[in-house]
């Protein structure tokens, strides 16, 4: 079977924030399918949805409360065909979240399992308090604790995210097979694969004590263990294997050593994956404090990554990350040009490389001005929390503002009028106020727009198979430039990057492919946030 997901352009929807078509300001099918033209043009290949079943939205769509339908908010299950059927002409795969870590507590699952005597009870995973306190010490993702005391069957259970999302027990052989059963209902359906959610921190290995962190304490009895690796393989063998489909999964904390075993072909586990170790490097062990960003340390973690793995999920942006251009480019004195330059660094890395709705528009982080604007329950949490450990105000709103998940779900902007386009009714998230100027209906006219760099990028990865499959070779990483190879044979593209909003210098032989400027030719010196490509022969 043919690799095609190797060959093609991922473009990530966050539906409620895509296109609203009914006024009701939550995104929905009918908008997706609307802008199917939109992806066609753009050069993309491959959808991720982002959950769209229903779901009483604590975590937008990541607590599920039934995986085999659509929530009203987003339409029907016939316009959900009517998508995957319209996507199929245009040659684009659809691929869905499969959020199996955890439901909703509103799943039927977790509802009958409150009964002790429920054939469901052991769906979950539940445990009597010890000597009046919780289960054990772990916390959770979300900035609580990981247990929830339920009155009416006396225990705890226990959620990794937030309390309306309790983890599933995958040591009951039955939720494995429920699982199956729901992946054989998209596959059927026409699906063509899953974006798995914190897909390697499903087995409980033990619910011992875990050492004391600062995050995430107990995380050493569940992440990326034999437990995970099995139930991997079991799902490919008996369900991925037997479709035309691919797995990406979401892997939390994972090491290049970690990340290598769960996307190793020969082992039958993951396709592909994202890792997160570059969208730390801003960090200070969490990324609610930040520090400046360094080039250097980003570029020298991907040329890592590159060389670890076989194949990459490359990715600058999701839903629970602020905008790239905002935080690792400059929004301000060089939003295009340092836009194009990150379009460019994404689109020739090897790997599948995954743009994030607005992305190739040049969204920004929002302008949001106090805490009720807030939706994200993490952020909300952590606020909370902050606001418990008396972090003063003005940086606890630093801290939302920088690294909130809301950066980046703020409507999609299609136009300078109203709501951006995006809605006729009252959008769920504040829409950023720039969406005057940035937005896709101008840049479509405009063929210096980042759209219009977007469309040729792509289509140059599309066109040249060096870019999509050639291995890839660092050449130079400092503090302002990142220069790599991807080589086939005798044949070779060299990447050149100007990180820096300074101009910049680099000899590079080859013949000029294509610059995030105008020039006709390459002499060596580059602009601000340049990044140039250029073809030539491997000699060594
Ligand atoms: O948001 C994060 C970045 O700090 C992570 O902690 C995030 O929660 C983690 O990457 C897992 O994300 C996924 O699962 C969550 C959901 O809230 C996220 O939206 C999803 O991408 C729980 O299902």
């Amino acid at each position: 079977m043919k690799s095609w997901w190797r060959d093609r352009v991922a473009y990530q929807i966050y539906p409620r924030s895509f296109q609203d078509t009914d006024g009701n300001g939550i995104g929905d099918l009918r908008g997706i399918i609307k802008r199917l033209p939109y992806l066609k043009e753009l050069g993309i290949g491959i959808l991720w949805l982002s959950p769209v079943y229903r779901s009483p939205n604590d975590d937008n769509g990541y607590d599920i409360s039934d995986y085999r339908s659509i929530h009203p908010d987003f339409g029907t299950m016939s316009e959900m065909d009517k998508l995957l059927q319209l996507a199929e002409k245009l040659d684009i795969k659809v691929i869905m979240d499969l959020v199996i870590n955890h439901t909703s507590d509103e799943h039927e699952w977790f509802k009958e399992s409150r009964n002790p005597d429920s054939p469901y009870r052991d769906y979950y995973i539940w445990r009597p308090g010890k000597n009046g306190k919780k289960p054990n010490n772990w916390t959770s993702f979300f900035a609580e604790d990981c247990w929830e005391f339920d009155e009416r069957s006396g225990e705890y259970f226990l959620h990794l995210f937030s309390k309306k999302q309790p983890d599933l027990n995958y040591r009951n052989p039955k939720v494995i097979e429920e699982v199956k059963d729901i992946m054989r209902f998209w596959l059927e359906k026409g699906v063509a694969g899953f974006r798995c959610d914190v897909i390697n921190v499903i087995w409980k290995e033990s619910l011992a004590n875990g050492r004391k962190r600062f995050i995430l304490t107990g995380r050493e009895h569940y992440l990326t263990n034999d437990g995970t690796h099995e139930i991997l393989r079991e799902l490919r063998r008996d369900v991925l294997s037997q479709f035309d489909c691919f797995a990406v999964g979401e892997t939390v904390m994972v090491t290049p050593k970690s990340a290598f075993d769960l996307s190793d072909p020969s082992r039958g586990e993951l396709d592909m994956l994202f890792s997160f170790e570059h969208m730390d490097t801003d960090s200070i062990i969490v990324k609610w404090f930040k520090k400046r960003f360094k080039p250097q340390k980003f570029c020298e973690v991907i040329a890592k990554w590159q060389t670890a793995l076989e194949w990459n999920a490359n990715y600058f942006e999701n839903h629970d990350q602020p905008r790239s251009v905002s935080r690792f480019g400059d929004d301000q004195n060089f939003h295009d040009e340092s836009a194009r330059m990150l379009c460019v660094l994404l689109l020739s890395l090897r790997g599948t490389p995954f743009i994030y709705q607005g992305q190739e528009i040049g969204m920004t982080d929002f302008d949001f001005t106090s805490m009720d604007q807030i939706r994200d329950v993490e952020s909300l949490n952590v606020y909370r929390l902050a606001t418990r450990l008396h972090i003063p105000k003005s940086y606890r709103w630093k801290m939302i503002l920088r690294s909130g998940r809301d950066n980046a779900r703020t409507p999609m902007q299609w136009s300078a009028g109203k709501n951006a386009g995006f809605s006729t009714g009252t959008p769920w998230l504040g829409i950023n106020g720039n969406h005057t100027k940035i937005n896709v209906e101008a840049q479509d006219k405009d063929p210096n727009s980042v759209l219009a760099f977007y469309r040729k990028m792509i289509r140059l990865r599309n066109h040249n198979k060096l870019l999509r499959s050639g291995a890839f070779r660092s050449v130079e990483i400092s503090r302002k430039l990142f220069v790599f190879e991807r080589i086939h044979d005798k044949e070779k593209i060299t990447v050149v990057i100007n990180f820096s909003g300074n101009p910049g210098r680099y000899n590079a032989s080859g013949k000029l492919l294509l610059s995030t400027y105008e020039r006709i030719d390459y002499d060596g010196s580059l602009a601000p946030y340049e990044a140039v490509l250029l073809s030539g022969r491997n000699e060594g």
